[in-house]
């Protein structure tokens, strides 16, 4: 009997031993190899933007992921903003728990603190090799800020990337130079950079002072430090060698993309590609501008399709594409105005980018944060399937932690749930609610059974700026039937007092979490 029980327990070390030696000697998209995840974040596009949702601009290649694999009608960014979104989606916690995680400055010191429990940590604990290519907007640096000539930490390497290649903060922000790990990249320590949002720094013309210099015009915001014919939010001085030029972001992403999925090929990787596509400043390359007759936001929509369109060859040349699963959403919603006189109004034709709803980025209306959302995973996922239920991106770390049973700081992300049989199609319901961050941190409530609630604040008279936005700020409390009345015009909240004053105690229970 005891014989046979070491028998059995050196038979299964031994065999154990050995399919871990198979494993590691597997071709890359070996049946039992855990997937490559390849995260697009793309920025601002909306509900409707995407032909499979009913956008009129061609993007056969998202498209594409649909057809092989899930469509999601009710899936949310956390907020209707990027920082926040962004905050959420990383660290599994909704970012208005502490306060200055709204839209962040250029030069803004780091809001992932090193240490705090992140998306890709626990992609990192369950054995992938992790990267950030594309947009950050999540702050670098210690208190101090940014600096830009020396080491930029901590960033995307201190809380668990093992490469990072990004735009530090928006396109639409200074300095306008790409950071590869700790440092810009191209830089010419005789020409140091300098950046300040508060005053004039050295000599480069702004777009207050010199319109005629710019090939897209500032129309609020938008007038400091002209770079490339655009003009900036910000003002920046020197790092000339290191300046991007707006034309080549998405080829300048996809060719990094390359480099790290082709150096990682034998590792299962996890990919945070966040493109600027299709933020302001809307300046697509050469090749696609004029080709889509919906102007330049149209264009960048064509290119942001180019780009998936790449990375799903890159992935089929390599043997990946069984087992890599593949998300394709957004940070927040759609805007036309957000800084610039580019067309995005007078060349909408019949597109809505907003598809069915009302509102759009910066709103506390459906279109601020439900977003596209698409998941393929030929491995994993059905073909051409669409999916009703209720997901949130603050999901993504409890899923992946639960799936690839990683433990994670539970005290820290604190919101996030395990969504996997969501994402890959085995429960139909989803989650029970979530909640949903509009402009300065104004919340409203949505939940499963298709009610939300918008709680009263100080109206939309708080949105002095520019962009004309259905905000959906009231005074007072609003409800909403979303199955009903999907555009939020027939506000329930004297019909319905019970309801409404359900939805306000759930809310105020996750708020004191
Ligand atoms: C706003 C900018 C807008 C955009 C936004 C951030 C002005 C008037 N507007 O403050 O252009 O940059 O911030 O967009 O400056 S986000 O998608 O990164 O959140
Ligand atoms: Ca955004």
């Amino acid at each position: 009997m005891k014989k046979s029980y070491w028998l059995g327990c050196l038979m299964l070390v031994l065999s154990f031993g050995c399919s871990q030696k198979q494993v590691s000697k597997a071709p890359k998209n070996h049946k039992s190899a855990k997937p490559n995840v390849l995260l697009i974040y793309t920025d601002d596009v909306g509900y409707g933007d995407i032909s499979a949702y009913g956008g009129k601009i061609a993007t056969p290649n998202i498209d594409k992921l649909a057809e092989d694999g899930m469509l999601f009608t009710n899936a949310y960014a956390t907020a209707a903003t990027c920082t926040p979104s962004r905050y959420s989606l990383l660290t599994g916690e909704y970012a208005w728990r502490a306060k200055g995680r709204g839209v962040a400055p250029g030069d803004a010191s780091a809001l992932i603190k090193p240490g705090v429990e992140t998306l890709p940590s626990v992609m990192q604990k369950a054995g992938y090799k992790t990267a950030v290519i594309g947009k950050w907007h999540l702050g670098l640096g210690g208190k101090e800020g940014p600096d830009w000539n020396g080491v930029l930490k901590p960033g995307p390497l201190e809380i668990g990337f093992d490469y990072s290649f990004i735009i530090p903060a928006t396109g639409d922000r200074v300095p306008t130079v790409f950071v590869e790990d700790h440092h810009v990249v191209g830089l010419d320590p005789n020409d140091p950079i300098e950046v300040s949002y508060r005053k004039k720094v050295g000599e480069r013309p702004t777009g207050k002072e010199h319109p005629e210099q710019l090939k897209m015009m500032w129309s609020h915001g938008h007038n400091h430090t002209i770079v490339n014919g655009v003009s900036r939010i910000g003002y920046m001085s020197g790092g000339e060698s290191a300046l991007w030029r707006d034309e080549d972001f998405a080829q300048t992403f996809v060719d990094k993309a390359k480099s790290f999925i082709i150096e990682e090929s034998e590792n299962p990787f996890f990919l945070y590609f966040s493109t600027h596509d299709i933020h302001v400043p809307r300046i697509a390359n050469e090749r696609f501008q004029g080709t889509t007759g919906f102007g330049p936001r149209g264009d960048v929509i064509a290119q942001l399709d180019w780009t998936v369109g790449e990375l799903m060859k890159l992935l089929k040349e390599n043997d990946m594409e069984e087992n890599t699963m593949v998300i394709f959403s957004s940070d927040n919603g759609p805007v036309l105005d957000d800084g610039y006189e580019d067309e995005a109004k007078e060349k909408l034709n019949d597109h809505q980018p907003w598809g069915s709803l009302s509102g759009g980025k910066y709103s506390a209306l459906e279109a601020g944060t439900r977003v596209p959302f698409i998941v393929k995973w030929p491995k994993g996922i059905k073909a051409g399937t669409i999916s009703n239920a209720l997901l949130c991106q603050v999901d993504m770390l409890g899923s992946m932690a639960g799936h690839f049973k990683v433990d994670y700081n539970q005290e820290q992300a604190v919101d996030t749930q395990n969504a996997w049989n969501t994402l890959v199609g085995k429960e139909k319901d989803g989650r029970y609610a979530l909640v949903q961050e509009a402009l300065f941190s104004n919340l409203a409530y949505v939940r499963q059974d298709g009610y939300k609630y918008i709680p009263g604040n100080k109206g939309p008279e708080m949105v002095p700026w520019g962009p004309k936005i259905e905000t959906g700020f009231s005074k007072e409390d609003q409800l909403f039937d979303l199955k009903l009345d999907e555009e939020e015009k027939n506000d329930l909240s004297k019909e319905k007092p019970e309801v409404l004053q359900e939805m306000k105690n759930e809310l105020e229970k996750i708020i004191k979490k």
